[in-house]
């Protein structure tokens, strides 16, 4: 046979022909997942290239959990499962650390890792990456399925998007033998047995009596206070919740990522004076928000001795009596519950009495007031204040800019300082308060949403994923990171008592974190002064280059573990060690 015949033939057999590769490829697009973040290698990269070779956004990471925390971000900004590729073992053990840091904070996610042979892993006999990755991640996920035939990739992927998005979200994990890529099938078949999910988060609609009941106890209220978490966030119903809050006229108080889905400034706004209202509120309504540690559990000395009763809006049942007794659950989605209220208020609705709310507005005018001197200080070294001053400023004039944040003193005091604006342009660590989330979170901030980040991290929360700064420069991508260099974690200036080893908690002092940026062609900044912050700032976000600003800040400035010391255990015999 002639050879152009041949090649001809092969052509047309391959048209009739799919695999596993392009399945999934196809997959994936079906669905609208059109971003991978990963890393490479055997099994999965051939399918890397193939999928960004049919027009899939593939961003390759220097280490995999980076690339998870992306895709989980990705999950919370955009409602789709942002999707993680990895290797088999160690680079899914690498992913899985951000697939149950997204189950956790409720952020839909799959992380999709290749696998060895499973007849060898079953039987324990030693393959390349052997590990029975499937029973692993079955603890730390919302769920997890593998699939073991191409026919199945499109019912596979179906069944993990919809596990990922629907109810409370949270990370699935997929499971992809390196064998299914390569199985054959026709063509036609193949496309058969694609799955578009349809109404992948149905609306889960509240009953009438639970909203009815609700609304009964916010109207009793003398002190209401409205909590909102990231839940309410996530729920990308803006509009609606902003319109109920200020119909309740209740303080309302946002929780970290919460910030900005109403201003900082709105008048409701009681962030600053948070104890108070935790003290003396008579109504709690929770929105999207849960009662753990971060609300101390809902009990003891923040919340005061005033009797409290609780609402709480949430998509999970379970969430309900998970800590205190909560009178008037409200079961549904955050969209379909606010709107049910909404419609429920009817036209009239009073205000809380004045008495409750001047005297919030005060509280808060006045913490306002004191705080302002201190960010507005010129210290060189920087404090904390200092520095955060600008950067509250640069927030302020550049509200689309999407922060990221982590660190001990730098999220903490950072939180408190800069004003949000919008909703979902705080991103931070969650509620494991994990470090590591920095830049995965600012590739795929900026990814999803084509707003410029300025990430502001600790010295020693930059570490953790700092080797992304290549990553930021070979996709030459619009993020601006301010490391607070205090020499170590908490404070530089901790000293070791026996030994000449340095103390656990500092790090090289006087370290030039702007240099990595440039060793890869970004732009450094050493900042020594409020204004060399705000000038390199500021030119960062103009030009949208890849920046590092290293902020010189005084290493005795910050406390042990920035304003949750108190969770430290103690040791009785400390005086005697010391
Ligand atoms: C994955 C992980 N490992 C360790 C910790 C413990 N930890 C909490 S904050 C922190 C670093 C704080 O130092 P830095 O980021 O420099 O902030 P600073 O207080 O100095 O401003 C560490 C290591 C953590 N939260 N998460
Ligand atoms: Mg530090």
């Amino acid at each position: 046979m002639p050879e152009g015949t041949a090649k001809s033939m092969a052509a047309a057999d391959a048209q009739d022909l799919t695999d596993g590769f392009h399945l999934l490829i196809d997959a994936l697009k079906l669905n609208g997942l059109t971003t991978i973040y990963g890393v490479p290698g055997i099994p999965i990269t051939d399918f890397g290239r193939m999928a960004q070779a049919s027009g899939l956004r593939v961003l390759s990471f220097r280490h995999e959990q980076n690339a998870g925390y992306a895709a989980a971000i990705a999950g919370y900004l955009t409602k789709k499962p942002g999707v993680c590729l990895t290797v088999s073992a160690p680079g899914f053990l690498n992913g899985l650390t951000a697939l149950a840091h997204a189950t956790t904070n409720c952020y839909p996610m799959i992380l999709m890792s290749g696998s060895s042979e499973r007849e060898i892993v079953d039987l324990q006999q030693g393959d390349y990456e052997e590990m029975d990755q499937l029973a692993v991640a079955k603890t730390m996920c919302k769920a997890a399925y593998r699939i073991l035939h191409a026919q199945d990739i499109g019912i596979g992927l179906a069944r993990a998007i919809r596990a990922a998005v629907s109810g409370r979200p949270g990370g699935v994990y997929l499971d992809l033998p390196a064998k299914l890529f390569g199985q054959v099938m026709n063509a036609e078949a193949g496309r058969k047995s694609l799955v578009k999910v349809v109404d992948a988060a149905p609306a889960q609609i509240p009953a009438p009596a639970s909203i009815k009941r609700a609304l009964d106890v916010l109207k009793s209220a003398k002190r209401p206070l409205i909590i909102l978490g990231k839940g309410a966030a996530y729920a990308q119903a803006d509009d609606a919740i902003r319109a109920f809050v200020e119909k309740t006229g209740a303080p309302f108080l946002p929780m970290s990522m919460a910030k900005g889905l109403l201003p900082d400034t709105h008048p409701q706004c009681a962030g600053a004076a948070r104890s108070t209202v935790l003290k003396d509120s008579d109504v709690v309504m929770m929105i999207g928000a849960r009662l753990n540690w971060l609300l101390s559990h809902g009990k003891g000395k923040n919340w005061g001795e005033a009797p409290k009763k609780f609402i709480q809006v949430d998509i999970e049942p379970k969430e309900m009596d998970s800590n205190v007794e909560i009178v008037a659950p409200v079961v549904g989605d955050i969209g379909s519950c606010i709107q049910a209220l909404l419609d429920a208020m009817g036209a009239k609705w009073d205000a809380p009495p004045a008495e409750w709310t001047t005297t919030v507005k005060a509280k808060r005018d006045e913490n306002v007031v004191k705080m302002a001197p201190r960010l507005m200080n010129n210290n060189i070294p920087m404090d904390y204040h200092g520095a955060l001053g600008v950067l509250r400023t640069v927030i302020k004039e550049r509200p689309d800019t999407i922060l990221v944040n982590e660190g001990a003193n730098t999220l903490d005091l950072a939180r408190g300082v800069i004003d949000i604006y919008k909703p979902r342009k705080r991103l931070d660590v969650g509620t494991w308060g994990v470090m590591g989330i920095g830049m995965g979170q600012a590739i795929a901030a900026t990814v999803e949403t084509g707003h410029p980040v300025l990430a502001v991290e600790g010295d020693s929360a930059f570490g953790f994923s700092g080797m992304e700064v290549e990553t930021i420069c070979r996709y030459g991508l619009p993020i601006c990171i301010v490391v607070f260099n205090n020499n170590g974690i908490y404070r530089g200036t901790d000293v070791n008592r026996a030994g000449s080893d340095p103390a656990t908690t500092v790090f090289v002092a006087g370290a030039r974190y702007d240099k990595m940026m440039e060793a890869f062609g970004g732009v450094g900044v050493n900042a020594t002064s409020p204004d060399e912050l705000r000038r390199a700032v500021h030119a960062a976000l103009d030009s949208r280059k890849p920046t590092l600003v290293n902020a010189v800040i005084d290493p005795a400035a910050g406390s042990e573990s920035g304003r949750i010391g108190n969770l430290n255990p103690q040791s009785a015999l400390k005086k005697k060690q010391a």
